[in-house]
């Protein structure tokens, strides 16, 4: 309808304040009071944008009733509790998860559609809170909704960037970024707690007391404001907080910030990652990120102890001893390794204990989760700007590294020869660094990796000497994902039949229950109704890709997705190698051949990080082979490849339904888990794959033949890389032709041969082919063939399909929560009553 009509409609409602609305009308007035009385727009309007925040303010409501009385029951209860610490977490859009979980998404379609309104367009309205860059930052944000489903006192911790993740746009010369004000016009699912405020310094020096205790003083002081975002649970009024910190500047601080040299513009620009992408590889860029890690890590711990010491309750001595029975830090990965030496901090310098309690206690509260054995990816320091930004913890680092050495000194003499890689500090005189992992291995009580390979990898290499030290310390958590968002929510037309087979909705918080999918999976009748719902997800899908590329392709060609971060090690550059050849081999073949091909849709998503050139050109690449090959009429109505734009949470909840076949091709021992590939399995969705990270468990769950194996493992990788460098390996002729085939210009006059020159053995312009795309790219072909051949018997490929799901139970976070919270964190469910 018109403006005129909708603000019509509103005339006829009365708008109430009732945040408990339950009912589609009530709801409706709820909705109508917001539009009327929240102070963010005119009540003259209620157009798709008004009426989004009307709602997710109503919405809201409910939450923070829920919110208010699960913080008091914990705090009446009092139980041991989880601090999650995270520089990242991707929520993605929250509305849909927030009715669904509070079970009012019906009531709320309703009360919309007396508004004028369907619940779906409203949804699409809202921006996604992308506070981080792929799979660690997803994965904390299932972990979330898992804590409080499971009526777990857990909380996460982050920061409230100002920019999120940047937006991406395809241009003709590939990828720009766009900043993302995700904040411009307010998140409505944010509450600011102005009473919650904390103080965190910077830089300064250490102050010696008389009676040798040490307090850091000076330097500058901003402050951290708290921001709760509200996390329900499904299936329980368990509401738990993702508190999100804030740099503030208070008035009487603004002489600490020197105006003048540009230090109160940085300080004032914490939190802006326009910025940090900007000087990421500066010096300026890197202080900002130790200042933001160092913000992150105090203000939480801070506010931890300040709830430990309310929670006390009457007890007017203070025992410290007790704080490992009501805290658990998780840090993930080591980007909040700075907590370590924080909390050492205020335990001996704010609050007088001796160095062997207060290190007692941290290692008894702090774990540490590692995701990844990439060496660019393992954080170090520089140790002189850490003496400068942090003068106290690095007096604190040393000393933890003193003790340590002296330990193996006396109780481990045959590591002396490996103390120095087992050391925190590397003090090599060229560029001294503090080694975050081992800072955080040798600090915590618990080490685990996010799927078994990886956590096995851990053990044999990355931190095989330490598990010589401590046995027990290392454990694995195979990553999960949340099956209300990746299943319940994003896919209804699947969910709906798995609840109706399976005569119960109990799977969606019990995964396992999917099992039971597979005594159906051979009869016609499921087979069909799964058939129709991927083939409405795929029509959706395609509608999406239409909306946003202007090309359309069609619903019965096989979809086969490759969504994640652009990596070379994630080798979407074999993808792309791999539908040059298709594309090729088609243009080579007569009429007839090409119908008894399987068409293809290939899409890829992604976005590479600003700076990280080669990943940058693989983009360019699959968009200039995405314009011939689609635009050839030849071939184009078998085979089309897309460059879906602006990858994200929102666009994967559309492509993850209507995919066929997905790719998680990573060079064996290198993607440590992944957590796409739980999400399509889940979805019914086919895998080729390496055996690597969780793609190995998931084949063990839904069986090999369900699963399109390729590539070298990852105890050969080792080896091969060797035999590649030296030229020893001898390319397979197909890898050749469509290397070639780029080459000899066919998808347009970029220069592509610093890429191409990257798949080399190490003569001439080579770099080794590292990654190991030649030696693969024979078995991935043939892989790839074996799929084509799948999908012409629809029946045997839609069993598969319903196997895939039926197998996936395991990998839900829920499961993955469990395990955290009873073989690491030692805590109990606190469920509301
Ligand atoms: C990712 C890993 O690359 C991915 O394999 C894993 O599934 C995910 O974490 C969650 O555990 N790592 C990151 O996103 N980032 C870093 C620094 O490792």
């Amino acid at each position: 309808g018109s403006t005129t009509d909708r603000i019509t409609i509103l005339e006829k409602i009365p708008p109430v304040a009732n945040p408990l609305a339950k009912d589609p009308a009530a709801i409706a007035s709820n909705i109508n009071y917001h539009a009327h009385y929240s102070p963010h727009f005119s009540p003259y309007k209620f157009e798709p944008e008004q009426a989004f925040y009307a709602t997710a303010e109503s919405v809201r409501d409910q939450l923070i009733k829920q919110w208010n009385d699960t913080y008091c029951h914990y705090h009446k209860v009092n139980p041991k509790q989880t601090y999650y610490l995270s520089m990242e977490y991707l929520q993605g859009r929250a509305l849909t998860n927030a009715v669904g979980n509070l079970d009012v998404q019906d009531a709320y379609a309703d009360a919309l559609k007396q508004l004028g309104y369907a619940l779906e367009e409203i949804t699409e309205q809202e921006k996604d809170a992308a506070l981080g860059n792929g799979g660690i930052g997803r994965l904390a944000s299932c972990f979330l909704d898992s804590m409080a489903t499971l009526s777990l006192p857990a909380w996460g911790y982050g920061l409230r960037y100002r920019y999120g993740l940047f937006k991406q746009l395809m241009t003709k010369t590939g990828q720009e970024e766009i900043a993302e004000d995700w904040l411009e016009k307010f998140s409505p699912w944010e509450i600011p707690r102005h009473d919650v405020v904390f103080p965190i310094r910077f830089f300064g020096q250490v102050e010696v007391n008389p009676n040798g205790s040490r307090k850091w003083i000076g330097g500058e002081v901003i402050q951290a404001v708290a921001y709760d975002v509200p996390i329900p649970g499904y299936k329980t009024k368990n509401t738990n907080s993702l508190r999100l910190w804030e740099a503030k500047a208070r008035a009487e601080d603004f002489n600490l910030f020197e105006f003048n040299d540009g230090k109160y513009e940085s300080a004032a620009l914490l939190h802006s990652r326009a910025q940090q992408a900007k000087s990421n590889a500066t010096e300026d860029g890197k202080l900002l990120r130790l200042e933001q890690q160092y913000f992150l890590c105090s203000a939480s711990l801070q506010d931890i102890i300040t709830r430990f010491k309310e929670r006390l309750d009457g007890k007017d001595k203070i025992m410290w001893s007790e704080f490992p029975s009501k805290v658990a830090v998780q840090l993930n990965d080591t980007h909040p390794t700075l907590s370590i030496p924080e909390l050492m901090r205020l335990l001996m310098d704010d609050e007088g204990l001796g160095w062997d309690e207060a290190w007692d206690i941290t290692n008894r509260t702090i774990a540490y989760t590692n995701h990844t054995v990439l060496p660019e990816a393992l954080e170090k320091w520089s140790q002189t700007v850490m003496w400068k930004l942090l003068p106290r913890h690095m007096e604190i680092i040393e000393e933890i590294d003193k003790r340590f050495i002296k330990m193996i000194q006396s109780t481990k003499p045959e590591l002396e020869g490996k103390i120095s890689d087992l050391l925190i500090l590397d003090n090599n005189p060229q560029k001294p660094v503090v080694r975050m992992a081992n800072l955080c291995v040798v600090s915590a009580h618990t080490v685990n990796g996010v799927a078994q390979l990886h956590s096995d990898i851990l053990k044999a290499e990355l931190f095989s000497d330490y598990v010589k030290v401590w046995r027990t310390k290392f454990q694995n958590k195979t990553n999960g994902i949340t099956p209300r968002r990746w299943l319940k929510f994003c896919n209804p037309e699947l969910s709906s039949i798995i609840t109706k087979w399976l005569k119960t909705d109990q799977w969606v918080n019990n995964l396992d229950l999917l099992v039971n999918l597979r005594q159906f999976a051979d009869s016609s009748v499921l087979q069909a109704e799964w058939e129709s719902a991927k083939l409405a997800s795929k029509q959706r899908l395609a509608h999406y890709v239409l909306q946003v590329t202007g090309v359309s392709i069609d619903p019965n060609s096989l979809f086969d997705i490759q969504i994640k971060r652009i990596h070379e090690y994630k080798r979407q550059l074999m993808n792309i190698l791999g539908a040059v050849y298709r594309y090729k081999k088609l243009k080579e073949m007569s009429p007839e051949e090409r119908k008894k091909t399987t068409p293809r849709t290939i899409m890829i998503g992604g976005k590479a990080f600003a700076t990280y050139t080669n990943a940058k050109r693989i983009v360019k690449l699959v968009s200039d082979v995405g314009a011939v090959v689609n635009t050839d009429p030849e071939v184009n109505s078998f085979l089309k490849v897309i460059f879906v734009p602006n990858y994200n949470v929102s666009v994967a909840e559309v492509l993850i339904p209507g995919s066929e076949l997905s790719q998680h091709i990573s060079t064996a021992g290198m993607e440590a888990s992944g957590t796409s590939n739980m999400k399509f399995a889940l979805n019914g969705c086919l895998i080729i794959g390496t055996l690597d990270g969780a793609n190995v468990e998931i084949r063990e769950e839904i069986g090999q033949e369900n699963f399109f194996l390729f590539g070298a493992t990852a105890d050969e990788v080792p080896r091969l890389r060797k035999e590649r460098e030296q030229g020893l390996f001898k390319p397979d002729p197909r890898f050749e032709e469509a290397k070639q085939f780029i080459k000899s210009g066919a998808f347009g006059s970029y220069d592509y041969n610093p890429l191409l020159d990257s798949l080399e053995g190490n003569s001439g312009f080579g770099r080794g082919d590292y990654f190991l795309v030649g030696y693969d790219f024979p078995s991935y072909m043939d892989a790839q063939a074996r799929v084509d051949e799948a999908y012409k018997d629809r029946k045997k490929w839609t069993k598969m399909s319903i196997l895939s799901t039926a197998g996936s139970g395991k990998f839900s976070s829920d499961r993955t929560i469990g395990q955290y919270a009873k073989e690491i964190w030692k805590i109990d469910e606190c469920r509301l009553p």
